[in-house]
């Protein structure tokens, strides 16, 4: 894709907003091509798998649930297996297409109540309308699992110091794998996901749908922004030397995700999270009518006021204090806890 992909001045928001994106011909093809490989095993799942069912899944725990997003998050195992999976079910907004298509004779409709023009049914669609958004962790490590677990939060408050003494030594010794990162940039996995890669060493990035994406609607669009280089774990690690590829990102990645989902730029909530749960710089990019999961102040740090703080100051996130949540169960939590910050 090209350098010179360019946003339209103007486009009604109409024409853009709520609709399905249809899936790229070669999308079905490659899913169906790993599933086939699975369902020609003998239903053992190898840790990298794309798994078959969930057939002799136990659950285990409930880690936390949400009735405003719709959605369960469950720790469990497969069959005899000795290892933890979290899995997340999740009920999808509706497009106008899939909400036509199940007013139709395919669904099955039960009355529960009715009383003179009132009425109350249960609908029950065709499968193919009627899919959970399922997001599996195998082998799920404890880090995730506290990760996923309704846990008390807390509001940390920290200094550059706090940094140095507390937060550094933690995200050196304690983090998650960045193998999936690192599959993404050499292109081993989600080769078919790749909606922009600028190559360049430096400044370079890759775009991609956020694994919490569907990629069904525009009005939940979640797409993230990959730096190709390592090294840079969180804002703190941002000097004025960044700015050439922070402003790459932000004026490539608009223009990437106008160009493939015609949502422009000044409808999308671009930002860095502090802290990220991967050590590895990346931007998300969310549709700004989305109220998307870490998009709130305590977490969500916006690029164009990053690319401003840099722009005044080098080494502003080296001297800032700032503000982030830690859950109870964290090991990052125990460690501002040590220091009795908490
Ligand atoms: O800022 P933070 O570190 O929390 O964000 C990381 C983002 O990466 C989240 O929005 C995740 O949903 C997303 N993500 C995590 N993993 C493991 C993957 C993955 O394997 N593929 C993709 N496309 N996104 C991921």
């Amino acid at each position: 894709m090209a350098d010179q992909m360019a946003e339209p001045a103007k486009r009604p928001h109409e024409e853009t907003e709520n609709k399905s994106i249809p899936e790229p011909a070669n999308d079905h093809a490659s899913k169906k091509a790993k599933l086939d490989h699975v369902e020609g095993t003998n239903g053992t799942t190898d840790d990298t798998d794309v798994i078959k069912s969930f057939g002799g899944f136990q659950v285990t725990k409930v880690l936390n649930e949400d009735s405003q997003r719709k959605s369960i998050f469950l720790l469990g195992r497969f069959g005899d297996s000795k290892k933890d999976a979290v899995v997340m079910l999740e009920k999808t907004p509706f497009s106008e297409d899939v909400a036509k298509d199940m007013l139709t004779k395919t669904s099955i409709l039960k009355n529960v109540m009715h009383n003179d023009i009132y009425g109350t049914y249960q609908l029950f669609p065709k499968q193919e309308l009627n899919a959970l958004k399922t997001t599996l962790i195998y082998p799920a490590t404890e880090k995730h699992i506290a990760k996923y677990s309704c846990t008390q939060a807390f509001l940390i408050t920290e200094t550059a110091d706090d940094y140095t003494d507390i937060t550094l030594p933690y995200l050196e010794s304690e983090r998650f794998s960045l193998d999936w990162v690192y599959n993404i940039l050499d292109k081993k996995s989600e080769v078919e996901r790749i909606i922009y890669e600028d190559p360049d060493a430096e400044q370079g990035f890759m775009v991609m749908p956020d694994m919490k994406w569907n990629e069904k609607l525009t009005e939940d669009l979640y797409v993230m922004g990959l730096v190709r280089k390592r090294g840079i774990r969180t804002l703190r690690d941002l000097t004025a030397v960044h700015l050439p590829m922070l402003k790459n990102m932000l004026v490539k990645g608009k223009a990437a995700i106008w160009e493939r989902y015609q949502v422009p730029g000044n409808k999308l909530r671009i930002y860095v999270h502090y802290m990220p749960s991967y050590y590895h710089f990346h931007v998300h990019f969310t549709h700004i009518n989305y109220n998307a999961p870490g998009s709130g102040t305590e977490r969500a740090h916006m690029l164009t006021d990053v690319i401003n703080n840099l722009e005044i100051d080098s080494s502003y996130y080296r001297r800032s204090t700032l503000s982030f949540v830690v859950r109870e169960n964290d090991k990052l939590c125990a460690r501002f806890q040590e220091a009795g910050q908490i």
